[in-house]
């Protein structure tokens, strides 16, 4: 492995961190009062490094993203090759490049028939505005420019620029920005632990989703322009919805002829056992939303998959759709995703997921005689680990955020990236994590659990 860390003064680069990087979804008060940024230096599989030679398990994949695991040269490799055969050229104007078409046939083949097109984009976010645009313009080419609105689900995390935002149900990120867009609305998620009660969860899953009818029916069915969901709801506390929920939905937006979109930025490309979401959790969708794991996040890059009754209306009647950005289909990107694709098919990652998936969920919820644990889930290689005062009750700490926040800095202290969503704790190691991997993870997740109940103790 080739690191280029020796010669490094860690220290001079958190002073010039912190003089210089302005970060995104950090807390700039504490960030400063608490010595800067913790710099990471290089990985291999599921292992990362930082600067100060700790060795962390990386129980998030980065970002829900670097699925096949650190280090893989094969990608590296790919992108100098595509660097010096053509670094650049755009899509636009009739134009395309090898990769970008390569990979627009690979991806459509990884879908059902119906998805024969796909739109290039750079991100999740901007995948979603790119959604929002195409979606109102292709019901005014529809001649019904009244559908306009968006159902969506609270907690949905869609993105970050503005219109991905309003899409989301993040609360504290429709606090900053301004007035909110019109025709963006959200239901209650189908979160069982939450809300679920004493019903069955499969009771549940079906109340859940009458809340999407009842919204329609408040806008007026002929409003709507589509519903869009996370198949499981990733930043929102890794929310898997009971079965009965997705079927239902998806009978209720047919019913109204709504569309579907399926945001598929972590859980696309095998997170789930299967390729897709949609699949794991048996729906159909219009649209799916691609990132992330789509190159690993080895170079950013995103994709759309209109259905072909999208997409007919603009061949037929002509007319351009006035979007894209500078980057869309990047050569280089495009080249990497390709590779990444070939590795997930070639080394069977998927299967894999869907192989080891019961050993994760065993070995966490081995977790669940912890006093402070209320309860483990998970499917494939994405789960959760619920915080609680009171586990018969489902009862939550005081102040949401605040255990969940101690426990995730126990567990970086420890060796362990586990992110805290409020109170819910959340893991989508990469696909490449062994078995022995996955014991080492819950002995270490354990570990900061007892030091977090050390803290909280008194509360209980
Ligand atoms: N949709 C979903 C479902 C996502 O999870 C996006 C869209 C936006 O993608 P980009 O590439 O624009 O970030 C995401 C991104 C977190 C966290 O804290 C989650 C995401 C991004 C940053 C932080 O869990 N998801």
């Amino acid at each position: 492995m080739t690191i280029h860390t020796k010669n490094i003064n860690i220290e001079e680069v958190v002073k010039a961190d912190i003089a210089h990087h302005f970060h995104p979804f950090t807390d700039h008060k504490s960030f400063h009062a608490g010595g800067g940024p913790r710099v990471i230096t290089h990985g291999d599989g599921v292992w990362l490094w930082d600067g100060k030679g700790n060795k962390l398990l990386d129980g998030m994949a980065g970002l829900w993203c670097v699925n096949i695991g650190y280090g893989r040269k094969e990608l590296a490799e790919v992108a100098y090759r595509q660097m010096q055969d053509l670094p650049y050229y755009n899509t636009f104007f009739k134009t395309t490049t090898l990769p970008a078409t390569a990979l627009a046939e690979k991806i459509s083949s990884l879908l059902p028939k119906k998805f024969e097109h796909i739109f290039f984009t750079n991100s999740g976010s901007e995948g979603n505005d790119t959604i929002v645009r195409f979606v109102r313009h292709y019901w005014k080419v529809m001649g019904k420019p009244y559908r306009q609105h968006f159902i969506g689900r609270k907690r949905g995390y869609h993105g970050s620029t503005w219109v991905a935002a309003n899409l989301g149900g993040m609360q504290g990120m429709h606090e900053q920005g301004g007035n909110l867009l019109p025709g963006f609305h959200h239901i209650q998620q189908p979160y069982w632990y939450d809300f679920g009660g004493d019903k069955a969860p499969e009771e549940f899953g079906l109340e859940a989703a009458q809340e999407l009818d009842k919204k329609i029916l408040e806008l007026g069915p002929d409003n709507v322009a589509a519903f869009i969901g996370e198949p499981i709801q990733g930043a929102a506390g890794v929310l898997m919805p009971p079965k009965t929920y997705w079927p239902e939905i998806q009978r209720i937006c047919r019913k109204y002829g709504i569309l579907i979109i399926s945001d598929e930025v972590i859980c696309g490309f095998g997170r789930t056992g299967k390729w897709f979401g949609f699949e794991t959790y048996g729906y159909e969708p219009d649209i799916v939303n691609m990132a992330k794991g789509l190159s690993s996040g080895y170079l950013p890059i995103g994709a759309i998959a209109f259905s072909k009754d999208l997409i007919k209306p603009f061949f037929d009647k002509g007319g351009e759709f006035y979007h894209g950005m500078t980057y869309d289909g990047h050569p280089v990107a495009a080249a990497v995703a390709l590779k990444n694709i070939e590795i997930l098919q070639d080394e069977k990652l998927v299967e894999k997921v869907a192989e080891i998936g019961p050993y994760f969920n065993k070995a966490l919820a081995s977790l669940q005689d912890h006093p402070i644990v209320g309860e483990t889930r998970s499917v494939g290689l994405i789960g959760a680990i619920e915080l609680t005062k009171n586990k018969a009750k489902r009862e939550r700490f005081k102040e949401s955020g605040r255990v969940g926040t101690i426990c995730r800095d126990h567990c970086f202290n420890n060796g362990l990236i586990m992110r805290a969503c409020w109170d819910t704790m959340v893991l989508a190691p990469p696909f490449c994590i062994s078995k022995k991997e996955i014991d080492e993870l819950v002995r270490l997740a354990r570990l900061a659990l007892d030091k977090t109940y050390a803290d909280v103790k008194g509360e209980m």
